[in-house]
C-alpha cells in the first residue's frame, strides 16, 4: 500500500470515530487553490471564504491556501475526495481521468466559443457532469471562467499541425492531452503547473499551453516568446466541496454555502475579464510574438483519434458527446 493510500485510509478511520463531534463543532474548513496573489481565481476564493463566514454568522469558516502550498492539483483532488481538504477550485482537466463525465471538457475543439460551453454546463450535459463529481466525492457549487488555452513555445510559430511535429509540448495530467499532442506529430510530457517555467527555460519541453492569465502570472511569457492561438480548448474550473461535508449541512447551511459560491463566482467572472486583457497586453508589449490561426480546420481534423479512443474506453458516454455538439 503506498503512502498516500494509508494516509487516506487513516484519515477516514479518524474521520469516521470523530464524525459525529465534526459534524457539531464549528470547524475550520481548508481550502486549496494554485493560483498566486492577485490571479482572479485567489481573488475569489478568498471573498468565498469571506461571504461564507458573514452569511453564516462565523459559523463557517475558511482558511485558504493559495499557490499550491497544499500540493500539486492531482494530490488535492484526491484529498479532497477524501476529506483531507473541504473546499477546492480546480481546473477540469486533472479531474478528467477520475471522473470520466467530466471529461467530456478535456475533448479538444469541444466547445465552439465560450457561450457554448456556458450553455452546455447550464444545461442536461452539465447535469451528468456533476452527478459523475459526486459520485466521486466532490460536489460542484460553481464554474469559474478559465477562458481558452493556445499554445506556446520558445521555437516558431505553429500555424499548421505540422509546425508541432516532434515539439515536446507540457500537458497536464491527462492521457486525452497527450493523445491530443501525439496526434498533431509531437511528444507529450505532462507535468505539474509549478515545474513549467523551469522546463522551459532550461529546454526539458520546447513548449505548453494554457490561457492569457497563466501564461502571464507564471511568467512563461517571458521563456516561451512564441504564442498562437489554437484555442484548443475551452475548459471551465469548478469551485468544488467534499461531498460528505456538504451533504451533512443543514438545508439552510447548504443554501448559505451555494450563494457564497455563486456570488465568488460572478466575481471570477468579472475579475477574469480585465485579467485576460491585462495579461495579453503585458505579454504583448514584453515582446511576445503572437499569430492567429484562423482556420483551425486541420487541428480540429487531427482530433480524430483522441475523440474515437475517448469513447472506445467510454462507450456509454457517447450519447454525452452528441448531446454537446448538439447544443447551440
Ligand atoms: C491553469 C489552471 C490551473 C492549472 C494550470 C495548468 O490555467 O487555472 O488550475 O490547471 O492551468 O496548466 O496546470
Amino acid at each position: 500500500m503506498n503512502c498516500l493510500k494509508k494516509f487516506a485510509l487513516s484519515a477516514m478511520t479518524v474521520a469516521l470515530i470523530a464524525g459525529f463531534s465534526v459534524s457539531v463543532q464549528a470547524k475550520e474548513w481548508r481550502g486549496w487553490n494554485i493560483h498566486v496573489a492577485g490571479y482572479p481565481n485567489t481573488v475569489a476564493m478568498d471573498k468565498f471564504a469571506e461571504l461564507l463566514k458573514e452569511k453564516s454568522g462565523g459559523k463557517m469558516t475558511l482558511k485558504m491556501y493559495h499557490s499550491g502550498t497544499l500540493g500539486s492539483q492531482p494530490d488535492a483532488i484526491e484529498q479532497l475526495r477524501i476529506g483531507g481538504l473541504e473546499i477546492a477550485n480546480f481546473n477540469m482537466g486533472p479531474i478528467g481521468p477520475i471522473v470520466p463525465e467530466a471529461n467530456v471538457v478535456s475533448l479538444p475543439f469541444i466547445f465552439k466559443s465560450a457561450d457554448h460551453m456556458w450553455r452546455v454546463l447550464d444545461g442536461e450535459a452539465g447535469k451528468m457532469i456533476n452527478d459523475g463529481l459526486e459520485k466521486k466525492g466532490m460536489i460542484s457549487l460553481a464554474w469559474f471562467d478559465a477562458g481558452s488555452r493556445s499554445f506556446y513555445n520558445t521555437k516558431k510559430p505553429i500555424e499548421t499541425p505540422a509546425d508541432v511535429v516532434g515539439m515536446k509540448v507540457r500537458v497536464m495530467s491527462n492521457d486525452l492531452y497527450s493523445g491530443m499532442i501525439k496526434a498533431l506529430g509531437g511528444n507529450p510530457s505532462p507535468m505539474a503547473f509549478s515545474e513549467v517555467y523551469q522546463s522551459l527555460k532550461t529546454g526539458v519541453v520546447d513548449g505548453a499551453e494554457n490561457n492569457w492569465p497563466s501564461y502571464e502570472s507564471t511568467g512563461h511569457y517571458e521563456v516561451a516568446r512564441f504564442h498562437s492561438d489554437s484555442q484548443h480548448l475551452i475548459i471551465p474550473e469548478i469551485l468544488a466541496i467534499n461531498a460528505g461535508v456538504y451533504n451533512a449541512l443543514s438545508d439552510e447551511d447548504k443554501k448559505i454555502v451555494k450563494e457564497a459560491a455563486v456570488e465568488a463566482a460572478a466575481l471570477q467572472h468579472e475579475l477574469w475579464k480585465e485579467r485576460e486583457k491585462a495579461s495579453q497586453e503585458k505579454a504583448l508589449a514584453a515582446g511576445v510574438k503572437v499569430n492567429d490561426i484562423p482556420d483551425k480546420s486541420a487541428f480540429q481534423a487531427a482530433m480524430v483519434p483522441v475523440y474515437d479512443k475517448y469513447l472506445a474506453d467510454n462507450p456509454t458516454l457517447k450519447p454525452l458527446v452528441e448531446l454537446i455538439q448538439k447544443t447551440d
